[in-house]
């Protein structure tokens, strides 16, 4: 079995169909990874467990999703040193402002890579680019993948002009 190196978590169920777009990423990309539903709340012996065997179990990177009042990506910095992204997940009554707010406004020292509300594209974006600083051929695969981007850019401007 291959060994994950993104965990990519969630403080409930709720939040998995906003996290699709991250583990979808990793797949895309082919990046060993695993999904937890783990919440800083409800579940916080489970959360402290996580965050510290995270090294030894040899992930390199995590992704936390979290809504409303948004603990989990925080707390969990604060108990690894890998690099954690948080994504702010849409909540109910404020539309994940709150959930951004939560996550972003992180004290000096213990840093969050925020991303915006709802972008967990952009997080797995991110989590393959931080492994690709170690990994030339998940580098190629991203650079590949920006120049669809421009491509796809590019096609839309051709219609336009003919
Ligand atoms: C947070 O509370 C979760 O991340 C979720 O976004 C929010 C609501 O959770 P549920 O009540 O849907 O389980 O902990």
């Amino acid at each position: 079995m291959t060994t994950p190196l993104v965990g990519i978590i969630m403080g409930s169920d709720s939040d998995l169909p906003t996290m699709e777009a991250a583990i979808l990423i990793c797949e895309d990309f082919g990046i060993p990874h695993e999904v937890a539903i783990i919440s800083a709340h409800r579940t916080p012996y489970r959360m402290a467990n996580y965050a510290q065997t995270a090294i030894e179990r040899g992930l390199k990177v995590i992704i936390a999703g979290a809504g409303g009042a948004a603990h989990l990506p925080g707390m969990v910095a604060a108990l690894t040193p890998l690099p954690v992204i948080g994504v702010p997940v849409k909540s109910r009554s404020l539309q994940g402002v709150d959930s951004l707010y939560s996550i972003v406004q992180m004290p000096g020292g213990i840093p969050v890579a925020t991303v915006a509300i709802g972008n967990a594209k952009n997080a797995g974006l991110l989590a393959a680019q931080i492994l690709a600083t170690s990994d030339p051929q998940l580098l190629e695969q991203i650079q590949n993948y920006r120049k669809g981007l421009e491509e796809n850019v590019l096609e839309k401007q051709e219609s336009l002009d003919t």
